[in-house]
């Protein structure tokens, strides 16, 4: 599809190359990008009508919730339940499953609304991702956790939306890696990188740097070689920001163990598995200390795993020090 297609326009292209394709997806897809210009709209916004700042109240992860963290939650929320085709979501935001009361939805959806919220007082770019599985209970009847607990691999879709310089919705079907740039002038998403490609090799890196003695020591010496070979240090504390830069670019983001965070930090369900299944259609890798991040068997909705994501050739040199 030329540059400058409208993501309608892309996803109905899409829709029509696969017979057994209904539209469920498509329209579900749909009401994601609504509910990203939304939160565009609140995000851009934010300053000025006193949206930045926390709700003085904590999600389940036990973080500050921000007001945005909720009005995102709300926004997603809503856009889902009243597209129809989503009969069940899981959010950062919420501790339980989200029931949207249509049974007969053959979607259920993991989302991580807005992370790196603690960016948004200070201008800094910050995303939403998500991830999409076909039910595999019953449709009619109501959801249940196995709809949530189907594995990396069942995802049939999988994106971000990137609040930052401009707003970018990035996703696959498992097909290609298209991105999106929104154009506020039309109220559209326009085809802006199509089949997205990571380079093999990179010379970035992103960790947070106030943790590196709590890193495991192979961890500590793959660092100091990237430091010797003087690659760049970027790290953004958006993991979408990070992870963004790095898909184009070549890079790794690293989040490992560490003392406060023994499992790592980053979650299954809504960051690590949808963003492992971009990377794995642009060329990248994504594993933890001891497999491919696809591979974990998830056994909670909201479980967290360390993650190493990004160009191949430094992944599989940082896996040569795990070992
Ligand atoms: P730290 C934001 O809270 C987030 O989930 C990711 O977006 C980001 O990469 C990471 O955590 C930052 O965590 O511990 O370095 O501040």
């Amino acid at each position: 599809m030329p540059l400058g297609t409208t993501l309608d326009r892309y996803i109905l292209h899409r829709q029509n190359a696969f017979a057994f394709a209904t539209g469920e997806l498509s329209q579900l897809l749909r009401d994601i990008a609504l509910a990203g210009k939304i939160v565009h709209r609140e995000v851009n916004r934010a300053g000025l009508i006193d949206l930045t700042g926390d709700m003085g109240l904590q999600n389940v992860q036990g973080e500050a919730q921000q007001k945005l963290d909720v009005i995102a939650d709300i926004r997603f929320r809503r856009a889902l339940t009243n597209g129809g085709e989503v009969c069940a979501l899981i959010s950062e935001e919420e501790e339980g499953i989200i029931f949207t009361g249509n049974n007969k939805g053959k979607y259920v959806v993991a989302i991580d609304p807005l992370d790196g919220s603690s960016n948004i007082d200070v201008n800094v770019s910050i995303g939403t991702i998500f991830s999409i599985y076909r039910r595999v209970t019953p449709v009619g009847s109501e959801p249940t956790l196995d709809d949530f607990m189907q594995g990396g691999h069942e995802q049939v879709a999988a994106g971000y939306i990137l609040f930052g310089s401009s707003t970018m919705l990035v996703y696959t079907t498992g097909h290609s890696v298209n991105g999106f740039t929104y154009d506020t002038s039309v109220g559209e998403f326009i085809l802006s990188h199509p089949n997205i490609k990571t380079p093999q090799n990179g010379a970035i890196y992103s960790y947070n740097d106030g943790n590196l003695n709590a890193y495991a020591e192979p961890v500590q010496r793959y660092l100091a070689a990237c430091r010797e070979r003087q690659y760049s240090a970027r790290y953004i504390g958006s993991l979408v920001a990070d992870f963004h830069r790095n898909l184009l670019k070549g890079g790794i983001y690293l989040y490992p163990p560490t003392a406060k965070n023994p499992n790592g930090k980053l979650r299954l369900l809504y960051e690590c598995y949808p963003l492992a299944f971009i990377a794995g259609i642009t060329g990248c890798l994504a594993v933890n200390d001891t497999e491919a991040i696809l591979n974990i068997k998830p056994t909670s909705l909201h479980q967290r795993t360390p993650l190493y994501i990004g160009a191949p050739a430094m992944v599989e040199e940082l896996m040569g020090y795990l070992v």
